[in-house]
Protein backbone atom coordinates (compact mmCIF):
# COMPACT_ATOMS: atom_id res chain seq x y z
CA UNK A 1 0.00 0.00 0.00
CA UNK A 2 1.12 3.64 -0.79
CA UNK A 3 1.50 6.19 1.80
CA UNK A 4 3.94 8.61 2.48
CA UNK A 5 5.11 9.60 5.84
CA UNK A 6 6.44 12.70 6.97
CA UNK A 7 8.44 13.31 9.81
CA UNK A 8 7.57 16.36 12.96
CA UNK A 9 10.83 17.79 13.28
CA UNK A 10 9.84 19.70 16.30
CA UNK A 11 9.58 16.77 18.13
CA UNK A 12 13.83 15.96 16.66
CA UNK A 13 16.58 16.09 18.52
CA UNK A 14 17.96 19.70 18.49
CA UNK A 15 21.45 18.46 19.55
CA UNK A 16 22.08 16.86 16.64
CA UNK A 17 19.82 17.82 14.00
CA UNK A 18 21.65 17.37 10.76
CA UNK A 19 22.46 13.58 11.74
CA UNK A 20 18.81 13.56 12.63
CA UNK A 21 17.89 14.38 9.08
CA UNK A 22 19.95 12.14 7.67
CA UNK A 23 19.03 9.65 9.77
CA UNK A 24 15.44 9.85 9.01
CA UNK A 25 16.18 10.06 5.18
CA UNK A 26 18.26 6.69 5.13
CA UNK A 27 15.12 5.08 7.11
CA UNK A 28 13.20 6.34 4.00
CA UNK A 29 10.88 9.25 5.37
CA UNK A 30 8.85 10.95 2.70
CA UNK A 31 9.68 14.50 3.62
CA UNK A 32 10.78 16.29 6.89
CA UNK A 33 7.22 18.35 8.73
CA UNK A 34 7.69 21.82 9.86
CA UNK A 35 5.46 23.36 12.57
CA UNK A 36 6.20 26.59 12.50
CA UNK A 37 4.20 28.96 15.65
CA UNK A 38 4.08 32.50 16.05
CA UNK A 39 3.08 32.50 19.73
CA UNK A 40 -0.19 33.74 18.17
CA UNK A 41 -2.48 31.52 16.42
CA UNK A 42 -1.37 29.09 18.76
CA UNK A 43 -0.60 29.31 22.37
CA UNK A 44 2.93 28.22 21.83
CA UNK A 45 6.75 28.93 19.58
CA UNK A 46 8.10 26.47 17.78
CA UNK A 47 10.65 26.49 14.66
CA UNK A 48 12.30 29.67 13.19
CA UNK A 49 13.12 30.54 9.48
CA UNK A 50 16.75 29.62 11.08
CA UNK A 51 15.54 25.91 11.60
CA UNK A 52 13.53 25.78 8.45
CA UNK A 53 16.61 26.73 6.32
CA UNK A 54 19.06 24.43 7.84
CA UNK A 55 16.71 21.70 7.22
CA UNK A 56 16.49 22.64 3.78
CA UNK A 57 19.74 22.66 3.58
CA UNK A 58 20.58 19.25 5.04
CA UNK A 59 17.93 17.58 3.08
CA UNK A 60 17.14 16.15 -0.30
CA UNK A 61 13.44 15.09 0.40
CA UNK A 62 11.46 18.34 0.76
CA UNK A 63 9.75 20.04 3.24
CA UNK A 64 6.05 20.38 4.36
CA UNK A 65 5.82 23.71 5.94
CA UNK A 66 2.54 24.05 8.75
CA UNK A 67 2.18 27.84 9.16
CA UNK A 68 0.39 28.26 12.49
CA UNK A 69 1.03 31.66 12.01
CA UNK A 70 -1.84 34.85 12.26
CA UNK A 71 -1.84 36.38 8.61
CA UNK A 72 0.73 34.36 6.72
CA UNK A 73 0.40 36.27 3.33
CA UNK A 74 2.12 39.24 5.04
CA UNK A 75 4.90 37.13 5.51
CA UNK A 76 4.59 34.61 3.33
CA UNK A 77 7.83 35.71 1.30
CA UNK A 78 9.95 35.27 3.65
CA UNK A 79 9.01 31.21 3.68
CA UNK A 80 8.91 30.79 0.05
CA UNK A 81 12.51 32.25 -0.27
CA UNK A 82 13.60 30.01 2.06
CA UNK A 83 12.07 26.66 0.08
CA UNK A 84 12.75 24.74 -3.29
CA UNK A 85 10.12 24.45 -5.67
CA UNK A 86 7.94 21.35 -5.01
CA UNK A 87 8.12 21.57 -1.33
CA UNK A 88 4.37 22.52 0.31
CA UNK A 89 3.26 25.33 2.22
CA UNK A 90 -0.16 24.85 4.81
CA UNK A 91 -1.74 27.85 5.19
CA UNK A 92 -4.43 27.73 8.49
CA UNK A 93 -7.77 29.56 6.54
CA UNK A 94 -9.15 31.15 9.74
CA UNK A 95 -5.76 33.31 10.32
CA UNK A 96 -5.96 34.81 7.06
CA UNK A 97 -8.90 37.46 5.98
CA UNK A 98 -8.37 36.50 2.25
CA UNK A 99 -7.00 32.96 2.35
CA UNK A 100 -7.32 32.12 -1.29
CA UNK A 101 -4.74 35.20 -2.32
CA UNK A 102 -2.10 33.50 0.02
CA UNK A 103 -2.60 30.17 -1.88
CA UNK A 104 -2.21 32.12 -4.99
CA UNK A 105 1.66 33.51 -3.82
CA UNK A 106 2.19 29.66 -3.04
CA UNK A 107 0.82 28.73 -6.33
CA UNK A 108 2.84 31.13 -8.43
CA UNK A 109 6.24 30.35 -6.38
CA UNK A 110 5.90 26.74 -7.49
CA UNK A 111 4.99 25.41 -4.56
CA UNK A 112 2.18 22.97 -3.62
CA UNK A 113 -0.50 24.85 -2.01
CA UNK A 114 -2.54 23.43 1.17
CA UNK A 115 -4.64 24.17 3.53
CA UNK A 116 -4.38 23.13 7.53
CA UNK A 117 -8.13 21.96 8.88
CA UNK A 118 -8.39 22.75 12.66
CA UNK A 119 -10.44 20.13 14.62
CA UNK A 120 -13.22 22.59 15.19
CA UNK A 121 -13.33 23.66 11.59
CA UNK A 122 -16.10 21.92 9.27
CA UNK A 123 -15.39 21.12 5.71
CA UNK A 124 -18.43 23.28 4.79
CA UNK A 125 -16.35 26.38 6.13
CA UNK A 126 -13.48 25.57 3.75
CA UNK A 127 -15.12 23.41 0.70
CA UNK A 128 -14.27 26.66 -1.93
CA UNK A 129 -10.43 25.99 -0.96
CA UNK A 130 -10.20 22.66 -1.83
CA UNK A 131 -10.93 23.60 -5.15
CA UNK A 132 -7.89 25.65 -5.04
CA UNK A 133 -5.47 23.02 -2.76
CA UNK A 134 -3.60 20.40 -3.96
CA UNK A 135 -3.53 19.14 0.20
CA UNK A 136 -6.00 19.05 3.07
CA UNK A 137 -3.96 18.71 6.20
CA UNK A 138 -6.39 17.44 8.79
CA UNK A 139 -5.76 18.37 12.21
CA UNK A 140 -6.38 15.64 14.76
CA UNK A 141 -5.36 17.49 17.69
CA UNK A 142 -5.67 21.34 17.76
CA UNK A 143 -2.48 22.97 16.93
CA UNK A 144 0.43 24.39 19.32
CA UNK A 145 1.55 21.16 20.77
CA UNK A 146 3.53 17.75 19.91
CA UNK A 147 2.33 14.70 22.14
CA UNK A 148 -1.46 15.59 22.58
CA UNK A 149 -4.79 13.08 22.44
CA UNK A 150 -6.32 11.93 19.65
CA UNK A 151 -9.94 13.90 19.27
CA UNK A 152 -12.24 11.33 18.08
CA UNK A 153 -14.98 13.35 16.50
CA UNK A 154 -11.87 14.25 13.48
CA UNK A 155 -13.04 11.11 12.34
CA UNK A 156 -16.46 11.90 10.67
CA UNK A 157 -14.39 15.02 8.70
CA UNK A 158 -11.89 12.61 7.21
CA UNK A 159 -14.65 10.28 6.03
CA UNK A 160 -16.65 13.57 4.27
CA UNK A 161 -12.98 14.73 2.68
CA UNK A 162 -12.17 11.52 1.47
CA UNK A 163 -16.14 11.47 -0.43
CA UNK A 164 -15.12 14.32 -1.98
CA UNK A 165 -11.09 14.41 -2.60
CA UNK A 166 -11.11 12.69 -6.24
CA UNK A 167 -13.87 15.23 -7.90
CA UNK A 168 -12.16 18.36 -6.01
CA UNK A 169 -8.44 16.70 -6.88
CA UNK A 170 -7.00 16.96 -3.94
CA UNK A 171 -4.99 14.39 -1.04
CA UNK A 172 -5.51 14.11 2.78
CA UNK A 173 -3.04 14.02 5.01
CA UNK A 174 -2.70 13.63 8.78
CA UNK A 175 -1.65 15.76 11.49
CA UNK A 176 -1.56 15.09 15.11
CA UNK A 177 -1.08 11.93 17.52
CA UNK A 178 -1.14 9.44 14.49
CA UNK A 179 -0.59 5.84 15.78
CA UNK A 180 -0.34 2.71 14.74
CA UNK A 181 -3.67 1.76 14.36
CA UNK A 182 -4.56 5.09 12.44
CA UNK A 183 -2.76 4.52 9.20
CA UNK A 184 -3.75 0.77 9.71
CA UNK A 185 -7.53 2.25 9.51
CA UNK A 186 -6.73 5.18 7.26
CA UNK A 187 -4.12 4.23 4.63
CA UNK A 188 -6.67 1.78 3.07
CA UNK A 189 -9.52 4.08 3.06
CA UNK A 190 -7.28 6.69 0.73
CA UNK A 191 -5.43 9.19 3.70
CA UNK A 192 -2.27 9.97 1.38
CA UNK A 193 0.05 10.76 4.24
CA UNK A 194 0.59 10.63 8.13
CA UNK A 195 2.75 13.24 10.00
CA UNK A 196 4.85 11.28 12.26
CA UNK A 197 5.83 12.88 15.81
CA UNK A 198 6.15 11.65 19.36
CA UNK A 199 3.59 8.75 19.54
CA UNK A 200 4.80 6.74 17.04
CA UNK A 201 8.55 7.42 15.68
CA UNK A 202 11.02 10.40 18.04
CA UNK A 203 11.95 9.39 21.82
CA UNK A 204 11.68 5.61 21.08
CA UNK A 205 14.37 3.16 21.81
CA UNK A 206 14.65 1.95 18.37
CA UNK A 207 16.42 3.25 15.40
CA UNK A 208 14.17 5.45 12.54
CA UNK A 209 14.64 3.17 10.05
CA UNK A 210 13.52 0.06 11.87
CA UNK A 211 10.40 2.13 12.79
CA UNK A 212 10.14 3.15 9.00
CA UNK A 213 10.29 -0.24 7.14
CA UNK A 214 7.67 -1.76 10.62
CA UNK A 215 5.25 1.20 9.57
CA UNK A 216 5.86 1.04 5.82
CA UNK A 217 4.67 -3.22 5.98
CA UNK A 218 2.03 -2.36 8.25
CA UNK A 219 3.70 -4.80 10.83
CA UNK A 220 3.13 -3.03 14.34
C1 LIG B 1 0.69 20.27 16.24
C2 LIG B 1 1.62 20.12 15.07
C3 LIG B 1 1.94 18.69 14.75
C4 LIG B 1 2.77 17.97 15.81
C5 LIG B 1 2.69 16.48 15.63
C6 LIG B 1 3.44 15.74 16.65
O1 LIG B 1 0.38 21.59 16.39
O2 LIG B 1 1.04 20.68 13.94
O3 LIG B 1 2.60 18.59 13.50
O4 LIG B 1 4.09 18.37 15.75
O5 LIG B 1 1.37 16.14 15.72
O6 LIG B 1 3.05 14.39 16.66
P1 LIG B 1 2.53 13.69 17.98
O7 LIG B 1 2.56 12.24 17.64
O8 LIG B 1 3.50 14.06 19.06
O9 LIG B 1 1.17 14.26 18.20
MG1 LIG C 1 1.93 20.16 12.02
Amino acid sequence: MNFELMASMMCADYGNLEKEVKNLEKGGIDSFHIDIMDGRYVPNFAMSLNDMRYIAGAASRPLDVHLMIEHPNNRIGLFIDCLRKGDTVYIHPEAEYHPSTTLQSIINAGMVPGIAVNPGTSVETVMEMLRIVKKVLVMSVNPGNAGQMYLPYVGKKITKLLALKEDMDFEIYWDGACSADKILEYAPKGVAGFVLGTTLLFGKDQPYMETLQNIRELRF
